[in-house]
This record gives structure tokens, C-alpha cells and sequence, in this order.
């Protein structure tokens, strides 16, 4: 029986959900008006001031908010509470420059750790399960989110934050851990050690896994899945909307529904900005309606998905949304062909590989090249050159056919590329650098 944390919100009617989405959205545009002079200056420029917007269907006529944006107003330009109100900043790590830092009002993370929640008791969380939190703790939001839904579900929580791997499994087997929380890349190489200690999925207590935070294939949940003996979730979420909770996955996992009481959607075309029809891809774009200490308006997120307004079997109302399929600025551009890194991963895991692998983009006279090391599991692994070839060569042709591009491929050692703790770094990009 599916059951749910918020069952009056989650399975509300759709009338319902597009009244409080109308009501929120008027009450947040003149909270942001009054609050956010960054912001009503960007309202002024198109003419407009909060009472032109009367509902949901006004939302179109609202300036967008993108990453541009929040460099430009750092650290204090976009919020909309005095600092004496708010409780809690958190960070992204701003690997590329773009430190993105977003504050909560005890509000806002009381709303955060209730969508963190709801997706917890979506994969089947109850006061009775044990869960273990190994996502970062700190400024990365994984970490502090789960722990707040963990908590409000009543599980027992095991902060044990990334890494130090020994120890996460200990504390899975000796604290007969139900729900495991982390990046689906960690969970990967979780599984990969536990197997290597000989574990079956049988002799690990865990039942459900919540994964997000970076792109992961639906092969790569088919094999968390079977290694680990539970049923994989995922989750999405973005520090500038608060953290993971969103979005997150039921039990038919085909999609997460979004928390549209909290957070409304559109796709829009990411060249022209027009708003798109449901159902069709485009950038993902969210209005965050019950926030006050960071109440981003129309926010870009980058990410290219799809929306789906089908009735889903598990009895929740809210829309749901696609994997995303890559992010518009993770799109590789290699000799003029799109690629994204998710289509690549397709290949290897469908050709049996595990998900260990990087790709180095680079430029050489003037040409760009795309090379894949992709790891051999142990059984597959041998010192035959002519083996190799052979699989390298299969690899390739994989890739061809799903990219249109000719890679060059590289068979690596079992363990020889670096596993990750939190988001793995797949790409590397030399031509940038
Ligand atoms: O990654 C929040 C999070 C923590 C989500 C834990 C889920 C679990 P940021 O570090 O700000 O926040 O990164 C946000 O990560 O725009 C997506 O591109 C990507 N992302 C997040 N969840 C998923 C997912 C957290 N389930 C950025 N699938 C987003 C694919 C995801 N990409």
C-alpha cells in the first residue's frame, strides 16, 4: 500500500493544487516587490508591478532569474528577509566559480525537510527504518536535507555523512540500516565493495536507496538495484531551490513529482525562452512559492527534462518530471555534434561496464576528440591485447551509432579511475582549460 507523508497535499486534486499554486504566487510576487529591490527593478523594466500578476496564468509575464543573476546580486542581492530572520545559509562548492549561496528563514527549512520527508516515505520510509544519511554534510545541501526528512519521519538517522567507506558499511551491518541516502555514483561503489567483501544482496539489511543530486542512466539504477538487493530512488533538487526534496520518485518510478505546492514548473525553449506545452523538452524552470529568505522567482535551472501530467498508479496528483537528460551547460559540443555525457554512460552499462568511466575532451590541430577510459569489471578483465581490441572496438561502434561521433576508446584496469564520495566528475574538459 503506497503510503505517503502529506497524503492531503500530495493526492490533492489538481483544482486544488492550481489554487494554491494562483493564491501562493500572487502573495510571493509582492512579498519579492517589497523585498527584493534587485528584483522589482527587473519587474520595472518590463512594465510590470505585482498587480499584473493575478494567478498561475500571469507567471509567464515574470522576468527570468539564472545563475547570471545570482553572481551579479551575491551574496545579499536576492533576499528577501532580513538576515535577522534567517537561520541557515548553505552553498554549492563552486567548482567552477559560480559559489551559489542561498539563506532559510526556520520556514524554509521546515518546508525543505517536509518535501525531504515526503520522498522518504515514498520509497517506503516509516518510523520503524534506520536511515543511513551519506550524503555531504555542511554547506552541500544533501547531507542537512535527508537528515531533517529523515528526522520528521521518525526513522532512526545515521549522519554518517561521505566517505570513509569501511565505516559506512559497518554502520549498515551492525545497525541493520534499511534506506541508504548518497549520490547514485556512491551508492555504485558502496555496492562494488560490498561485494568484494563478499556480501550478497541478501546479507545487506538494506531495503530502499534515495540517489541524486548528479545525473544517473536508468541501467545504472538496474544495476544499484541488483547489487544491493533494494529498490533505487531518485531524487532531485537544487541548492538555489533549497536542496534535494523538489522533486522525488513513488514506487512506479517513472519520474519524480515535483512538490508543486511549494514549487511551480515550466519548460521553456532554452534558446527563445518561450514556455513550452507539457509534455515536450526544455529547460526547467521554477517559481518557488512558499520561500521567503530566498524567493527566486521564474529561476533557470539548466536542466533539460520533460513533464508529465499522466495519472500515476501510486495516487499522487503532482506532475512529474523526466530524469534530467543533461544540463544545458553540460552539453558537450565535439566537432559540432551534441553529446551528453548521460548517452555515453547508455552505451558502456548496455554493453555490460560498470559506471566507471571518464571523458576527456580535448583539441588537437584544431580538431576536437573524445576519448573514453572505461573500466573492465574483474571478471571481464584480461591481458589479451587482441581481447581488448575487440571490445574496445565494440565500444566504439556503440558510441558511433548513439552519438554519430567516433570516439577513441581505452579499457582500463578494474579500480583504476578514481571513485567518488559525492558527485563524480565524468568529464573532463581540457579545451576549456
Ligand atoms: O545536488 C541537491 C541535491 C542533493 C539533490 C541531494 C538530490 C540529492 P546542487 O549541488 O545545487 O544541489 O546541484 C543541483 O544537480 O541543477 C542538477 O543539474 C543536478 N541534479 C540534482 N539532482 C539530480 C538528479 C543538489 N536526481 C544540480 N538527477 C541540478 C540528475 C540532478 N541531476
Amino acid at each position: 500500500m503506497e503510503r505517503y507523508y502529506q497524503p492531503e497535499i500530495e493526492t490533492a486534486s489538481r483544482e486544488q493544487i492550481k489554487q494554491w499554486q494562483g493564491e501562493r504566487l500572487v502573495k510571493q510576487v509582492r512579498h519579492v516587490w517589497d523585498n527584493v529591490p534587485y528584483y522589482r527593478q527587473k519587474m520595472q523594466e518590463k512594465g510590470l508591478t505585482p498587480d499584473d500578476i493575478k494567478g498561475t496564468e500571469d507567471l509567464h509575464k515574470l522576468p527570468f532569474l539564472s545563475k547570471y543573476d545570482l553572481r551579479e546580486a551575491y551574496p545579499y542581492g536576492l533576499m528577501g528577509e532580513p538576515l535577522k530572520n534567517c537561520v541557515r545559509i548553505q552553498s554549492t562548492s563552486g567548482t567552477t566559480g559560480k559559489r551559489v549561496v542561498a539563506f532559510y528563514t526556520q520556514h524554509d527549512i521546515d518546508i525543505w525537510e517536509d518535501c525531504c520527508a515526503r520522498a522518504i516515505t515514498a520509497a517506503g520510509g516509516t518510523d520503524e527504518d534506520v536511515c543511513q544519511v551519506s550524503y555531504g554534510y555542511g554547506l552541500f545541501t544533501g547531507g542537512p536535507g535527508l537528515n531533517g526528512g529523515s528526522h520528521k519521519v521518525g526513522c532512526l538517522t545515521i549522519p554518517t555523512s561521505s566517505g570513509n567507506t569501511e565505516r559506512q558499511i559497518m554502520f549498515i551491518r551492525d545497525l541493520s540500516a534499511t534506506i541508504l541516502c548518497c549520490t547514485p555514483s556512491y551508492a555504485a561503489y558502496l555496492g562494488e565493495t560490498m561485494k568484494e567483501m563478499g556480501l550478497t544482496p541478501d546479507q545487506i539489511p538494506l531495503k530502499a536507496g534515495i540517489f541524486g543530486a548528479e545525473a544517473w542512466s536508468e541501467e545504472m539504477r538496474q544495476d544499484i538495484q541488483k547489487t544491493l538487493g533494494i529498490k533505487a530512488y531518485d531524487i532531485y533538487g537544487l541548492t538555489e531551490l533549497s536542496g534535494p526534496g523538489v522533486a522525488f520518485e513513488c514506487s512506479a518510478q517513472t519520474g519524480m513529482h515535483i512538490n508543486e505546492d511549494h514549487f511551480i514548473p515550466e519548460i521553456i525553449d532554452p534558446q527563445t525562452g518561450e514556455v513550452l506545452p507539457d509534455g515536450e523538452q526544455g529547460e526547467l524552470v521554477f517559481t518557488a512559492i512558499t520561500k521567503t529568505a530566498f524567493p527566486l522567482l521564474r529561476y533557470r535551472t539548466r536542466d533539460i527534462c520533460v513533464l508529465s501530467r499522466e495519472k500515476c498508479p501510486c495516487g499522487r496528483t503532482h506532475v512529474k518530471m523526466s530524469k534530467p537528460r543533461g544540463r544545458s551547460d553540460d552539453m558537450l559540443i565535439i566537432r559540432g555534434v551534441n553529446v551528453f555525457p548521460s548517452q555515453i554512460e547508455t552505451v558502456l552499462l548496455n554493453q555490460g561496464y560498470p559506471a566507471n568511466y571518464q571523458i576527456i575532451v580535448d583539441r588537437v590541430n584544431h580538431t576536437d576528440t573524445l576519448d573514453v577510459q572505461v573500466e573492465m569489471t574483474p571478471e571481464m578483465f584480461t591481458d589479451s591485447v587482441g581481447e581488448i581490441e575487440k571490445r574496445q572496438k565494440e565500444l566504439v561502434n556503440g558510441l558511433r551509432a548513439m552519438l554519430g561521433l567516433t570516439a577513441k576508446v581505452t579499457l582500463v584496469a578494474p579500480k583504476s579511475i578514481v571513485r567518488s564520495e559525492g558527485k563524480a566528475v565524468r568529464v573532463i574538459d581540457k579545451r576549456k582549460i
